[in-house]
């Protein structure tokens, strides 16, 4: 019985294509900017623990699947699932956190969305855009494969023209969010896994040639002060010569009609502008600009702002100024509750206590956020610190592993280059000394500053501690990075009494950013400064880091660990973690612990 089955399947499997693929295309810049039908709200879903709904019962890829969405045609017909009887999940959303069964579930779940269209007449194309699945998803439009996509935190998009009918149409997603050695992240990490659909879905409406990457950056070169340029340079999804494009910035009176080359592109044509005209964007002044981008006669707006950033031995200048970076790291959770973070109102609440803070800049900790986090961060004067989850121990020697990390980091940005709050891609964090190590970041350097030169690169490391209390950085690393970061954490995995007995070696000439310290405390618990746990501990642990830090010769920056406590799985202990780490200055809740005060204070004399 099941020979023949398999036998039919696969001679239906020829008669329907069910696997051939459209195109998986380069993630598109501003998606915002274009026409398009949003697919966020209720999707029908399907917990698939053995994966039954993709393979046959030897494992091997099944043309019967889910995607199929078969419904019995006759009364004999026997299909043992149906996504219109499924319960339903909110799109963008973690099912985690949707339904508690699913709190710790680590696997396939299978989701669908019908919808109507009426589809855009040819030549307009269709985009279907994920703003992040995480982490391995195959997409299928109306039975058909559309594509597959592997990384749990950043965007990518499929053309899906071919694919779509008049009437209804229906999307299915299946989602896998298990753990493996060769993934990144690996297999362990310090945060909840938080499996699904996890930012918004689109449809996204373009001509056959679009602007499929644009930007503007402010270079760092002026002329004795009296202008500046703007750096403005395009590039479409076809290599096509002759096409018009324009760049308004009303404001600035800007108005720049440019030709794509052979290859399709506009390359960083240098826009002079009268200095005393442009505002300069700043944490005190942040300053966006409403810019339009047209190409043939479709426009795309946006909000750009101008800002140079750059080092100098030891400082880093923002806008030609030292700055210090009063900074914190902050997880892409949502507060009360946990679940992955994905609205404006969430990064809103996040970015708000992080201002009363006094924080000027944030490090959105361990794999890039919501674009939404980016924008708000952006509007409130938070320069930003940008990260891939290359995450401890990533499988160095595979070419596979490397291939993905790398397309992480140039998904995140592209997403994010034309945000001034941007000043530093992250590359890593926390990750082993080997010479495949080095070999792998080396190389992941290299493509940050080949995507994007306009901006510093940078990696959380880890210090080595010599005999008498002396912590030294000694990292290959190095030569890559632009500002020299790392974590310690004197005074919670190590004595507190340390502290005023160190000393650092940083051997390199370059700035630095303390891109971790802290402990954890359970908020409301109070008790000696000695005890694990207590507001007090905490509170502690921040004045005697302070005062330690503060000595460092180069201090640039901080980003202590972290604004809110957040859910781990590796954090078991009873009626204290009860999976959160501890170690947030407020509560999920947002109650202000001890420690929060103590940083404040400090941001204020910097
Ligand atoms: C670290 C990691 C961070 C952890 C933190 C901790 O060094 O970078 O992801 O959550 O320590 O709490 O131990």
């Amino acid at each position: 019985m099941k020979f023949i089955q398999t036998l039919s399947a696969i001679v239906l499997g020829m008669l329907f294509p069910t696997m051939a693929t459209a195109g998986t295309l380069p993630v598109i810049q501003n998606v915002d900017g274009y026409e398009s039908l949003s697919l966020n709200g209720p999707w029908n879903y399907i917990v698939d623990v053995q994966e039954e709904g993709y393979y046959d019962y030897r494992m091997n890829p099944t043309p019967w699947g889910f995607f199929r969405n078969a419904k019995p045609q006759k009364p004999e017909d026997l299909i043992e699932y149906d996504f219109d009887l499924s319960p339903t999940m909110q799109i963008p959303g973690d099912w985690n956190t949707h339904d508690e069964r699913l709190f710790f579930y680590e696997g396939t779940v299978w989701f669908k969305k019908s919808f109507n269209l009426s589809p855009a007449p040819s030549p307009l194309k269709h985009l279907l855009y994920f703003g992040a699945v995480n982490y391995e998803c195959r997409v299928w439009v109306n039975g058909q494969q559309a594509g597959h996509h592997v990384g749990g935190f950043t965007p990518f998009n499929f053309d899906v023209s071919d694919l779509l009918k008049e009437g209804e149409n229906t999307v299915i997603v299946k989602v896998d969010n298990k753990r493996h050695a060769e993934d990144v992240p690996t297999q362990i990490f310090d945060w909840w896994n938080y499996g699904g659909i996890t930012r918004d879905v689109k449809l996204v409406k373009v001509t056959p040639v679009y602007l499929e990457d644009y930007s503007l950056t402010l270079s760092r070169k002026e002329d004795g002060g009296r202008t500046k340029e703007i750096c403005f340079s395009a590039k479409l999804n076809k290599a096509e010569a002759g096409h018009e494009v324009t760049l308004f910035i009303p404001e600035l009176r800007l108005e720049e009609h440019l030709t794509t080359d052979a290859n399709g592109e506009v390359k960083s044509e240098r826009i002079k502008v009268k200095s005393n005209r442009l505002q300069l964007w700043s944490p005190e002044n942040p300053k966006l600009y409403q810019v339009q981008v047209c190409l043939d006669s479709t426009t795309i707006a946006d909000q750009i702002g101008f800002r140079t950033i750059e080092t100098r031995d030891k400082q880093i200048l923002l806008n030609g100024q030292p700055i210090f970076l009063k900074g914190i790291s902050i997880h892409n959770e949502k507060p009360n509750g946990g679940g992955r973070a994905n609205s404006a109102e969430d990064a809103r609440t996040l970015l708000s206590w992080a201002k009363e803070l006094g924080c000027n800049f944030v490090r959105l900790a361990h794999y890039p956020h919501h674009e939404e986090m980016v924008r708000e961060a952006e509007k409130m004067g938070l320069l930003v610190w940008s990260e891939i989850p290359v995450y401890w121990t990533i499988a160095w020697k595979n070419s596979k592993t490397y291939e993905n990390a790398r397309q992480q980091l140039t998904d995140m940005i592209i997403r994010d280059h034309n945000r001034a709050n941007v000043i530093i891609w992250s590359i890593a964090n926390e990750t082993p000394h080997s010479a495949e190590r080095d070999d792998f970041l080396g190389r992941l350097a290299q493509q940050a500053r080949t995507l994007d030169n306009s901006r510093l690169i940078s990696m959380a490391m880890e210090v080595t501690s010599a005999a008498n209390y002396v912590n030294r950085l000694n990292d290959n690393m190095n030569k890559y990075v632009d500002v020299v970061s790392f974590n310690q954490y004197i005074g919670w995995y190590r004595d507190v009494n340390d502290a005023p007995k160190m000393t650092w070696e940083i051997p390199y000439n370059k700035p630095v950013i303390i891109s971790e310290f802290g402990g954890g405390a359970k908020y409301g618990y109070h008790g000696p400064k000695n005890q694990r746990w207590t507001e007090e501990f905490q509170e502690n642990l921040y004045r005697e880091n302070i005062a330690m830090l503060d000595k460092i010769d180069g201090l640039s920056g901080t980003t202590p660990w972290i604004l809110k406590d957040f859910r781990s799985p590796r954090r078991v202990l009873p009626h204290v973690q009860d999976f959160y780490n501890m170690k947030g200055l407020v509560s999920d809740k947002g109650e202000k612990k001890k420690a929060f005060f103590v940083l404040r204070q400090w941001y204020d004399t910097k």
